[in-house]
Formats: C-alpha cells, structure tokens, sequence
C-alpha cells in the first residue's frame, strides 16, 4: 500500500475523537496548559494560522506523551468591526457573517489534525460569553476598577467611532485610512493605571517571556521621574499659576515659553478671540497618539498671556497653545526647552521663540553652548556628563559638569526646597477606554435612568443580548436608532431608563478568554476548582504585534479577575511562558500592465518562472504572505494535495520558530517525499500481515539502536526549548540511518516505533501508521514518551596505548568523556599493567586525554 496521506489521516482523525483523546481532563496528573492566540473568524484560515497552531499542536502532543494532562482549546475572537462591515457592503447579518465564517474555518482546521478539545469550543460573540463578560463587568463596575468620564478621544469620521490610540497609525484611522479628530465623549474606562506600578515591577519575574516582549511592555507602561513645576502668571488674573510636568527640570534655565493643550482650562478661558478658537479647532484634529503628535505639523498660537520664570524673576515667558500637547498627560501644560528637546525647536523656529541651551558639550562656554543649539537641538543620553552653562539663579554661569542624571536629581531637589515644584512619578500609561459606539461588540450592561443617574443592570437581568434587528445601511451604531432597544426598567427606582449605547473594546473579550477556556460552560464567568486546577497558562504562541496591547490588557484583567474573585491569586500573571512565532513568507510574482503598473499572480498560476501563456514574471524577494500581493498559497489547498502532515512538517522544518519561514512549492514536495519513504521504511519492517519482510529473521545492528537513543535525547531536547525545525534534522538523519541499516524483525521494528514516537508531535497521522506497521500497541498518541538508554548516550570510546616505562606494551578502550582519574582507574585494573606492576603502585601515571597513557614503574 503506498502512502495515502489523504484516507489515513482522516482515518486517524475519526479515531482520536471517537475516542476522546483530546477532551481536557482534570486528574491526578500534573496540567499543562497550551495556547495558541486564538483567530478571528474572518472567514479562511491562512498559512499564519497553520503555522501557529500547529507549534501549539507539537507542544501539545509532546507534553501529552511525556504524562500531563493537556488542556488545548480553541475558539473566536468574534466581535468586531469587518462583521459590520461586510453587512455594510454586503448586507446580512454581522451575527450570521461570523457565525457562517466560524463554520467554514473550523471545517478548514479540522484536517489539520490537531489535538484540540473541540468540546470547549466558543465565540466571544456567544450569548453565554457576553452574559459572563457582562457579569465579570458588574463586578469590576462594583469593585471600583471601571469608571465614566469625560475624555478627548479619537474620532474616527468614516466610521464613526472612538479609536485607541493604537487603532490611530500616522495621525490616521487604522481602518478607514482617514484623518482622526478629537472629540470630547462621555467614556467607559478601565482602571488598568491603578495597576501600572505592578504591572511594569512584575515584568522581571516574567522569564518565560522573550525579553523584547518585556522591554515593549515596559516602554509602553512608561514610568518616568519628573517635577511639577509652577510659573505664576504675569496677566490673568484667574489663573495665577500654571503647573507643567517635566522630566528634565535641569533644562529649567533654558525654558523660552510654555505650550498648553487646546483644551486646557486657560486655552478654554481664552476661545472668545477668533484667532485663538481657529487655532484650538486645528490643534484638537490632531489625533491623541504620540505618533499622530510626533507626525503631525506642529501649530500653534501666542496667547499673550505671560509668565514669570520662577529661577529668574525678571525673565517673563510666553504662553502658547500647541497641537502636541496632551490634555490627559501630566497638567496638560509643558515648558518648552528648545535647546534640548526637538519638538521645542521645531516649535521655536517656526514661531521665532528664543533658544537658550541650558547645557552643552563638555567644557562648552554658555556662548559656544547656544551657538550649538541654533540650528539643533542637543540631546545627549542623560548618562552623559555634560556642561551647565546657565546656572540655576545665583550659581553663576558654570555649573559645571554633570550627567543629565544627577542634574535632574538637583533640579528635583531645588524645585522641592524652594518651593516652586514637587517630584512626581508618572507613567505614560493611561487608562483604558471601552467603549465603542458600534453594534458588533458586548454591551456595556448599564442604564441611564434620569433619577437615579447610571445605574449597573442587574445580574439577574443578564445578559443584555444586542437586538438582532438591525439595519446597516447609515454609518453610526445601530442601537442608536434602533425603536425600542435602549428602553428598560430601572433596577434602582423601576421607572423607565434607557440602555447604554456603547458596547466594550473587542479587547476586552480577548482579556480573559484564557480563563474562561478552563470552565467554559460554568455559570458564572469561571469555576474555582477548575481555574485552580488549569491556571496558569503555561504555553502562549502567538504573533509580535499582539506583544503590547493584548497581553497588557490579559495580565490587568487576570489583576482584576483575582480582585473580584474569579481566578486564584496565583493567576494574576495568567502567562507563565510566551512564545511569539516568525510569519510565513512566498516569492511574489509580477508583471506589469500596458500602463507599466505591477499585476501579481498566485503563485499556483507561475510555473518555471512562467504563465500559463509564456509570459516571464519578474520574482520579487520573499516577503510575508498578503492578499494583496498575491503571493500566498492557500491551507486548504496544500493539505488536500499532500496532507496535513506534510503541511506541519515544512512548517516547522525549515527556520526556527521564531523566524519567518518562506514557503516553496519545492520545499513542500521535498516534505512530502520524506513522509512517504518513512511510511515505506515503516512497511517493510514487516508487522503487518502482508508485508513485503514479515519473515524476515531478528537481526541486530547495536549501532542503529545507539542512533535511535541519541535522537530520543536530542529530539527531546530539541523540543523542549522550542527547537522545532532541530528535532525535523535529527529525524532525517534518523532515518536515513533505519535506511541504510542491514537490522530487520523486531530490531528494526523497534527503532521504527522510536521513529514513530518521535515524529508524533509533528507528523501525528503518519507517526499512527508507522507505529502500526512496526508492531507498535494501541495508538502512538498514547505512548508514553520514549527516554533514552543511558548507555546508548555515552560518547563514542577511544583507545589509549599504553607505554610502560617507555615501552609500548597494550592498550585501553575507555568512553571519550572518561575523566583523567577514572582513566587511571581502568589503567591500574587492566590485567597487562598489572602483571607489569607485580603488586607495587607505579612510580608515576601520566594520563595524556585522548593521546597516551605513560606508567612508570
Ligand atoms: C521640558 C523638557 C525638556 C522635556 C527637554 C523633555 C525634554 P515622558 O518621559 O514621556 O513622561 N510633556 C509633558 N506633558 C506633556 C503633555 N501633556 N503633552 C505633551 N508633552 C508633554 O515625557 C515627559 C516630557 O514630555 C516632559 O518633559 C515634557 O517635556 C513633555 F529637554 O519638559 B519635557
Ligand atoms: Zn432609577
């Protein structure tokens, strides 16, 4: 029978679920919990999702083997804004759209063959997931963590909708590629800052996450040391101080004015003069991002108010309104340092501001030192040593040299001493905004009524389910316009109240779907007994891009899970180990139009560097998979022509995990060529009735046997540090070894049931077959995990002469890592220099490693 990947592996596949292989147990053996980010259902898995989850699958099923009991789910990330828009532009159904995609992707994945308890199944999108997010909520809502306030936000015009930050790139909607604007909105936010401290500190006991991942988080979360400075105002008698926050109060006597948001109080205060409000309306269109910030063209406007320099009474300093400057971020208000810092500069070129260095190179005078900055700024690390050339008022013009460091340290200290300011922490950092005005998302289970004010719904009235129907033929949220929906009982006086609008951030669902896999089907978000026992995550696979935002926002819900009781403290890191995979890449195709533009053709279209019609592509250099470029190769099709097996195989084989692997049509083949000669050498080991060797006699080959115990500790090894694409090597030359070995009967069968042990977690079907050609017991997913025969380990011998008073009179074999001492061990036992020795101890013994041994006697 030749290989046939097609009919085994479903074969296979149909045996593992009959008998409940994969189903999550909770017993007497250790866990293992094993993760892969779970997809959205956009409708076709991609070679991403394969690779991802096929890693996964190794871990999986090599952790089975090796005795734990496995949980390896899998669901949805269901909610969210293409549903809406396919409804938009397709019309149906954003819940039919997802639940008709579910479908579909499933069907794909399910060849794949991976040990996944489907039993756990569920979609972020499910009634029951929103009715315990919704409680989960109400619970979050009690114990203080969430909270409403008014915030400028991003505004996305095109879809009319709030944007994150991080959903803000280049200034514009990550969606709809429109310029944001800011908005002031009644919004739902996440305590997430109250955790900011702990969720930066515990990042060092993180060591099973990579160290870019760590170092990314701890960017973002931001904690900087900075002062409070306050300017007395000069002219306006209803504000007579302005505080900033600075971190670099050491550029204090090189401050030239000071920038507020559009939206400070002051800038608020002064909106009656045309000019300024012109100048406000542009500056809230830039969006809230520190790109959109960094990006945008920086405007602003004199708003003649005046300040007084709190080191140096008779300088007074403008006030300007700026566009990059942030009304939630410290006081809404900066000292602008042109000298040191390149936002200032742009800003004081443009507007003539005076540039004044507070500092310059070593040894600079103040002359030399604002000569410098007149065209840059001068921004060293703040580790540097440098020189003051303004001193702080009274010091004279030399400070002298100091590091930025200490600088700041003395400024902090001057500023608390005098008066004029105080040391904050502050962190970049902000908390976390939900709400969303659109329709495919959880509702947000509150209710505005107009006595009681907002008023939580109550638990018993969950879920709040969104109304099914809707139109979506009008940008805007639907349950905006929706007849009836909004209208409810309120749970405080039970007079009518309306429900809110806004539905959660679809990362909210993604927060704590980890923790609902281990009790999915409980009735309240999570179950005690089994959060305890599945808790914590012990192997998460997913991509980079999620390395901020979505594991940030895990470990804060996991925090607040544990502070309202739905997960063990131990649980408040969820993620023991990350692993963020490399993406998969393919050549692209083109050719060019009449009018010269590139056209890109499927790479099943180009064969030998040619269309179909003769035509020569131009290759262009692998890069990541995308629709738009065609160059990628569909799941489905490559396991319907080779197999899932030889899909994972490739997969993994070629680069390690955490690198980008390029797929090729030759890579794919050579894959498949490989399983099928194991699946021959597998058959003609001879257990089956009909093999071609079934009489073949028992046959020895030690050698063979110490290949296969090597590879067991090496495969091993290999998989345990996420070696995947090591364990495929030693595995090729396993084989090649079984092939070119004269071993047959159940030598050989044995070293091929090692064979098929070891490829399991890879090529699990075609390791079934192969376990069952070579006389293996039950299924090769139950077997335990092979471990290696010590004694097959041992390095290869070497053979000492040995030279007895300077005369050659034997020899010793010993193992090659044998140490010096032991060596002389053997030596004094062999027989030969005993016989020479007669009884004495030698004079000397000289052992020369791997060389020689000289006894004298
Ligand atoms: C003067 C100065 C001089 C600054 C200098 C920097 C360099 P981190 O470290 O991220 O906390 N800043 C403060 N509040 C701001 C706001 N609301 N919007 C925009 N920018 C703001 O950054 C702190 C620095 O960011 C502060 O230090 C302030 O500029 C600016 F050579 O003050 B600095
Ligand atoms: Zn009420």
């Amino acid at each position: 029978m030749p290989y046939d990947p097609a009919n085994s592996e479903s074969r296979w596949q149909q045996a593992w679920d009959q008998a409940g292989t994969f189903v999550a147990r909770r017993d007497e053996r250790p866990k293992y919990y094993v993760l892969e980010m779970f997809p959205y259902p956009s409708g076709r898995i991609h070679m991403g999702h394969v690779r991802n989850y096929t890693m996964g699958d190794v871990v999986a099923r090599y952790k089975r083997a090796q005795g734990f009991s496995i949980l390896h789910p899998m669901g949805w990330d269901a909610f969210g804004m293409p549903a809406e828009n396919a409804a938009m532009e397709n019309g149906g159904h954003p819940r039919d759209w997802t639940y008709a995609n579910i479908a579909t992707m499933k069907q794909q994945m399910k060849p794949l063959g991976l040990a996944i308890d489907w039993t756990r199944e569920f979609a972020t999108c499910d009634d029951d997931y929103v009715a315990q997010q919704q409680a989960l909520f109400l619970d979050m809502l009690d114990a203080g963590l969430i909270y409403r306030k008014a915030a400028v936000v991003n505004w996305d015009p095109v879809d009319m909708t709030v944007l994150a930050n991080e959903q803000v790139i280049d200034g514009k909607g990550w969606r709809s590629g429109e310029p944001v604007e800011r908005r002031e909105l009644t919004q739902w936010f996440f305590r997430i800052t109250d955790y900011a401290d702990e969720l930066l500190d515990a990042l060092d006991g993180l060591d099973g996450w990579p160290e870019k991942v760590r170092l990314m988080q701890a960017n973002w979360i931001g904690r900087s040391r900075g002062v409070q400075l306050r300017f007395d105002t000069v002219n306006a008698p209803d504000f007579p101080g302005i505080e900033v926050y600075t971190t670099r109060p050491d550029t204090l006597m090189g401050a030239s004015f000071l920038s507020i948001s559009a939206d400070h109080p002051l800038a608020k205060s002064l909106e009656s003069d045309p000019a300024i409000a012109a100048v406000a309306a542009e500056a809230r269109r830039t969006g809230t991002s520190e790109e959109a910030l960094e990006k945008a063209e920086k405007i602003g406007i004199d708003t003649g108010i005046r300040v007084r320099h709190p080191l140096d009474p008779s300088r007074e300093l403008p006030v300007w309104i700026a566009n990059f400057v942030l009304m939630d971020y410290g006081t809404g208000a900066v000292m602008g340092s042109p000298a040191h810092d390149q936002r200032d500069h742009d800003f004081a070129v443009k507007y003539g501001l005076p540039i004044l260095a507070a500092f310059g190179e070593r040894g600079a005078t103040r002359a030399q030192a604002d000569a410098a900055v007149a065209a840059q700024p001068f921004t060293p690390p703040k580790s540097e040593p440098v020189t003051y050339v303004r001193g702080f008022a009274g010091e004279g013009d030399q400070t002298g040299d100091q590091t930025g460091e200490a600088a700041v340290d003395a400024a902090i200290a001057h500023a608390e001493a005098q008066g004029y300011g105080e040391g904050v922490t502050r962190f970049r950092l902000r908390d976390w905004g939900i709400s969303r005005q659109r329709y495919w998302g959880c509702p947000i289970p509150v209710l505005h009524c107009d006595t009681c004010g907002v008023v939580p719904e109550a638990k018993a009235n969950l879920p709040v389910l969104l109304p099914l129907d809707v139109s979506f033929d009008v940008p805007g949220n639907p349950l905006d316009r929706h007849p009836t929906w909004r209208d409810a009982t309120c749970p405080g006086c039970g007079g009518a109240a309306r429900r809110e609008t806004d539905t959660m951030d679809t990362f909210v669902d993604s927060s704590w779907y980890f923790a609902r896999f281990t009790s999915p089907h409980a009735t309240t978000p999570t179950d005690a007994a089994d959060a305890d026992y599945w808790m914590n995550v012990d192997q998460y696979i997913g991509g980079v891009e999620h390395a901020i935002l979505h594991l940030l926002y895990s470990r804060f819900f996991a925090r607040a899970m544990v502070r309202t009781g739905h997960l063990p403290a131990k649980a408040s890191e969820p993620i023991a180990a990350l692993f963020t995979q490399g993406m998969v890449t393919h050549e692209i195709y083109q050719t060019r139009d009449d009018r010269g533009r590139p056209v890109y053709h499927l790479p099943e279209e180009v064969s030998g560097g040619k269309l179909a019609d003769g035509t020569a592509v131009e290759v262009i250099p692998s890069a990541k998979m995308s629709k738009s470029k065609k160059n990628v190769v569909d799941p489905v099709d490559i396991v319907t022509r080779f197999g899932a097996d030889t899909a994972r195989w490739f997969m993994l084989s070629d680069s390690p995990p955490e690198r980008d692997v390029e797929w090729t049509a030759s890579g794919a083949e050579a894959a498949s060529k490989f399983l099928a000669r194991v699946y021959r050498l597998a058959e003609e080991t001879g257990a089956a009735p009909d093999a071609p060797d079934r009489n073949a006699p028992d046959r020895d080959d030690p050698d063979l046997t110490r290949a296969a115990h090597r590879a067991i500790d090496e495969v091993t090894r290999a998989l345990d540090g996420f070696a995947f694409n090591k364990a495929i090597a030693k595995l090729y030359e396993l084989a090649n070894a079984v092939g070119r070995s004269q071993a047959s009967g159940e030598p050989r069968r044995a070293v091929m049931r090692i064979v098929a042990q070891l490829m399991a977690p890879m090529v699990p079907h075609l390791a079934e077959d192969v376990w069952a050609l070579s006389g293996g017991q039950g299924m090769a997913v139950d077997a335990p995990w092979p471990t290696a025969d010590a004694a097959a380990l041992v390095q290869d011998s070497v053979t000492l002469p040995i030279q007895i008073n300077g005369k050659r009179r034997g020899e010793i074999t010993v193992p090659a890592a044998m140490s010096p001492a032991d060596v002389e061990q053997a030596v004094l036992a062999d027989e030969a220099v005993q016989r020479f020795l007669n009884g004495q101890p030698p004079r000397k013994l000289i052992v020369v490693p791997g060389r020689i041994v000289n006894v004298v006697a």
